[in-house]
């Protein structure tokens, strides 16, 4: 079994220095071979300081909506992207173990008439949500995740937004010392992302604090992460610790890191191609056969309106 280098390739690495270019294409065969297996605990991850075990998952067995199994606690929790820790997707784990996500507080601010701090205990007494969601990342790879949390809609309503305030736009916390891949200085940190005003007010749209009924670990993004299930997964920014209402369109880490690969709204698109790999299908983290990349991630019936008469070529 053979994987194309190019689905597992981290989504920066054509702007890296040739060496750790290189330094990455000596592990990727290693990444290559034990991909599949991730969900399986393979042998030369070295094993975490704080091993977790989790319970019996509540959610084990169910499905989404479309039939597709929920993917396994292990694979979710150790095969991230989390560039602030390291580009290694089965590293990040290891590397996050330590980070301490409480006391935490996100700051709601910007165009809205009320501006308020919020810490977890506020945040987690906002209507609690549970939602199985498909995430599809841009380097065509893919799992389906138990979320709880709350709607952004929820919290958004909270700060009253003004009529001006066209745009949402999130920060994680920067922080070097707790979030050593900050130092790398090869990315604008810190990692910033924004929706539009009617996509973060949409009901799919959830800020997360847990995922099979557990508190966030740190390598998805404890304490409060976004997770905007139709879009490819570099929109859902985690460990936010500022969200912020404007009127002009964010500009993104990626869009600054990547102009011509990432644009604002990132929608899943099967018919438009990364520059250097197809969107057409996606290994779904667990499973052998590839499967076909769906419109929107298979949400289109509930957000493709938003996007009516845009061109979705021109505005990827
Ligand atoms: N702050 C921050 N948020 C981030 C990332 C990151 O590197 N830093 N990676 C993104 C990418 S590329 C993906 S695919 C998802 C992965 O989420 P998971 O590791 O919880 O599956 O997080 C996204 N959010
Ligand atoms: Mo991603």
């Amino acid at each position: 079994m053979k994987i194309p280098s190019s689905e597992i390739t981290p989504e920066h690495i054509y702007h890296a220095r040739p060496q750790s270019r290189r330094r990455f294409l000596q592990t990727a065969g290693l990444v290559a071979g034990g991909a599949l297996l991730s969900a399986c605990a393979p042998s030369y991850v070295e094993p975490s300081p704080t091993p977790i075990k989790p319970e019996k998952p509540v959610t084990a067995g169910q499905t989404d909506e479309l039939g597709d199994a929920i993917t396994g606690y292990d694979a979710i929790t150790n095969y991230n992207n989390f560039y602030e820790f390291t580009t290694d997707k089965q590293a990040v784990a290891r590397l996050s173990a330590g980070f301490v996500a409480e006391p935490w507080k996100v700051q709601v601010g910007g165009l809205v008439n009320n501006p308020k701090t919020f810490d977890l205990d506020e945040l987690r007494k906002i209507t609690p949500v549970e939602r199985i969601y498909r995430m599809r990342c841009v380097e065509a790879w893919s799992m389906v995740i138990p979320w709880s949390g709350l709607t952004l809609n929820r919290l958004l309503k909270l700060v009253d937004p003004k009529s001006e305030a066209k745009y949402v736009r999130f920060e994680t916390l920067l922080d070097p010392t707790r979030l050593p891949g900050q130092r790398d200085r090869s990315f604008p940190w810190p990692y910033v992302e924004g929706l539009r005003l009617d996509e973060a007010m949409h009901d799919l749209t959830i800020l997360a604090t847990g995922i099979y009924g557990k508190p966030l670990l740190p390598q998805n993004g404890a304490p409060i992460r976004l997770v905007v299930p139709w879009k490819y997964g570099f929109k859902s920014i985690k460990s936010i610790t500022k969200i912020e209402l404007v009127a002009d369109e964010p500009v993104s880490l990626w869009m600054k890191s990547g102009p011509s690969e990432y644009g604002f709204y990132s929608n899943v698109n099967p018919d438009v191609s990364h520059p250097r790999w197809s969107q057409s299908s996606e290994r779904r983290i667990g499973e052998v056969i590839r499967r076909r990349t769906l419109m929107f991630n298979g949400y289109a019936d509930q957000v493709a309106s938003l996007y009516a008469g845009m061109d979705l070529r021109k505005n990827y």
